[in-house]
């Protein structure tokens, strides 16, 4: 019989230790499919952020790095300039880029760094216990605002691809919401866009993923997708921010 779905090469055979339904273990996926399409397994050096993809280096093919909390973009900064025929890449959260790392993110996409940040935004502090993050939604129930974020208190959500838009760095910014089959698609098209950016010399690629976090979020899979749809998707409209 032929065989016509398998792991791809870029996974190892570990298993995921992601909760049922996150889309960490989607996004691992993609990008190990993506790497296999260009053939690069071989040449590839991924950056893990904190957070709950801490362990990515475990599910990964290609050469991985640990970086302390939001220092990947810097990391990757000094592996892609050694190295610059390797591609590099950094996996973050939103804990992890947009708040520990609010400075190094900022900083690697103005000097147009040639590497690509696969952004995981889930609204959430997922590792640690389901805290606010910087991307929380405005009434959102987290652990740390439980009667919801209130913009007096916290202010608002940071939306970081129309901030980073802003800057002449960046060669191509987009988001995608990988909740239906066309979004899975266009997830795919982006991370593999971001890495033949690279490899042509393009210089700065950030693909933000509206994710879900089923577990913090105390719902099933099912419906994190539904919430993604009927409530992030309004605060952080996917799209093409910057692609020159
Ligand atoms: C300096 C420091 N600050 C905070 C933490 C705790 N910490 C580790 S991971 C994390 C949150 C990660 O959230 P995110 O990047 O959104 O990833 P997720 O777990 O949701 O995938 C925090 C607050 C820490 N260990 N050290
Ligand atoms: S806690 Fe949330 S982000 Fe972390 S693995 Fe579970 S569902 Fe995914």
């Amino acid at each position: 019989m032929e065989k016509v779905f398998g792991r791809p090469k870029g996974l190892t055979n570990v298993e995921f230790a992601y909760c049922a339904g996150c889309h960490h273990s989607i996004v691992h996926r993609i990008i190990a499919e993506t790497m296999d399409e260009l053939d690069i397994i071989h040449n590839t050096i991924g950056i893990c952020p904190v957070g709950c993809a801490v362990f990515m280096y475990e599910y990964m093919s290609c050469d991985m790095i640990e970086a302390a909390h939001g220092r990947a973009p810097a990391v990757a900064t000094g592996v892609k300039r050694v190295l610059p025929d390797r591609v590099v890449f950094t996996y973050q959260g939103d804990g992890d880029l947009a708040s520990i790392g609010t400075a190094e993110i900022i900083h690697a996409a103005a000097r147009g760094e040639n590497i690509s940040v696969i952004f995981i935004n889930n609204t959430t502090y997922g590792m640690t216990g389901g805290q606010m993050a910087p991307t929380t939604l405005v009434g959102q129930k987290t652990t740390t605002c439980p009667a919801g974020r209130d913009p007096k208190v916290a202010g608002y959500p940071i939306r970081v691809c129309e901030m980073l838009a802003t800057l002449d760095g960046p060669s191509y910014i987009e988001r995608v919401c990988p909740t239906s089959p066309a979004g899975l698609a266009k997830t795919k098209k982006a991370i593999r866009k971001s890495f033949e950016n690279q490899i042509e010399g393009k210089g700065f690629s950030l693909v933000e993923v509206l994710s879900n976090c089923p577990t913090q979020w105390k719902m099933n899979p099912i419906e994190s997708f539904r919430w993604i749809d009927e409530n992030m998707t309004k605060w952080f409209p996917p799209g093409v921010f910057v692609d020159r």
